[in-house]
């Protein structure tokens, strides 16, 4: 008998392209799967139950803004141990997992390395000879770093500094890949990533992340706040009122209540070309400096032009536990214009 294998198995997720590990100890039968998908969940379970796996862990490589985790109901069907890395902010964690901290299925063991960039909270896993990169290091990419605190100079230190030091044959497999390819090694995106690859300066990636100008993930607003959950006990209305909209604004702004703020989270720009009377200005993608000030109003109205950006802001800050931000998610500052309501340059 030789020495037992771990399995992986990598699922996918057509929707939004994410891969699901499943790992197994085929001498134990211990299990761990890695990036659930909610709508998912059955075809995963199938696969579990049919192989007889006794699921130890189900572990997110990050608060993912584009599918709903099933971690949440797997957690509750299966009594699977919720892992995290522990600068996630997710609150419903069994094991928040500390830099370098390992988690032990069957024979072998996993190990969380701390690797902030794509979101501030974002976690590979070692197990193995293998890297569970999340969206860190993807196969010829790496994550965008646009929301959820994303930071390009973060994720190139974690990259360059926590990935592309394991050894060049570690196999690598990312949470996502948009163009087909299953993985790829640290050798090969040492060598061969654009983005990272070759003589690359850190300012340089920083340039160009910062250059990117992707679409938002069409599901970000849905998901985020819902995997603050882990895909459970999720009730969007807590988070966005959809009925809200600038009429209703302009009721509350007539009789403004103590301690409650206006905020416009526009650019400068458009701020100055009119705004709200008695409105703040915190643009969208800076509110994360201003987490304690908005923390300190009894009540918050956001609102921006069509309610796109407004329903950004508000998911970066549910993130960070503010649940007191009524936001204008239809309509916006063209609307009151329209409708006559006072403007303020
Ligand atoms: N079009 C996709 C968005 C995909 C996306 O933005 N993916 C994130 C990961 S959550 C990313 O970092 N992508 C890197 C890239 O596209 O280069 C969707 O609507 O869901
Ligand atoms: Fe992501």
């Amino acid at each position: 008998m030789g020495v037992p294998q771990l399995t992986i198995k990598q699922l996918f997720d057509r929707e939004s392209c994410t891969y699901t590990y499943l790992l197994l100890d085929g001498e134990t039968g211990e299990g761990a799967i890695i990036d659930p998908v909610l709508e998912l969940y059955e075809r995963d379970m199938q696969i579990i139950n049919e192989l007889g796996i006794e699921l130890l862990y189900t572990i997110e490589t990050h608060a993912h803004a584009d599918h709903i985790t099933a971690s949440g109901k797997i957690r509750q069907s299966v009594g699977a141990k919720l892992v995290f890395g522990e600068n996630s902010g997710i609150p419903a964690i069994d094991l928040p997992l500390a830099d370098g901290a390992c988690i032990q299925l069957g024979h072998y063991s996993i190990r969380a390395i701390s690797t902030p960039g794509h979101t501030n909270g974002c976690t590979s896993f070692f197990c193995d000879g293998n890297l569970f990169s999340g969206d860190t290091l993807l196969i010829r990419g790496c994550g965008r770093t646009d929301f959820q605190f994303g930071d390009p100079g973060e994720l190139y230190d974690s990259i360059t500094t926590k990935l592309f030091v394991l050894s060049d044959d570690t196999i690598v497999f990312p949470a996502h890949d948009y163009n087909g390819r299953t993985s790829s090694t640290i050798g090969e995106e040492k060598m061969w990533n654009p983005r990272l690859g070759g003589n690359r300066s850190r300012q340089e990636f920083i340039d160009l992340m910062n250059n990117l100008n992707l679409d938002m993930p069409k599901r970000i607003n849905e998901a985020v706040p819902a995997n603050m959950e882990v895909g459970i006990r999720f009730d969007p209305n807590r988070y966005l009122l959809r009925d809200f909209d600038m009429n209703d604004l302009y009721q509350v702004w007539q009789e403004l209540p103590d301690n409650t703020l206006v905020w416009d989270n526009r650019t400068p720009e458009e701020y100055a070309r009119g705004h709200v009377p008695g409105s703040r200005n915190i643009p969208m993608g800076t509110e994360n400096e201003h987490v304690e000030t908005l923390a300190g109003y009894d009540q918050v109205y956001l609102y921006c032009r069509s309610g796109r950006r407004a329903q950004t802001s508000m998911t970066n800050l549910n993130l960070q536990g503010l649940n007191h931000i009524v936001c204008i998610s239809h309509s916006g500052m063209p609307d009151w214009e329209k409708a006559g309501y006072p403007v303020e340059v």
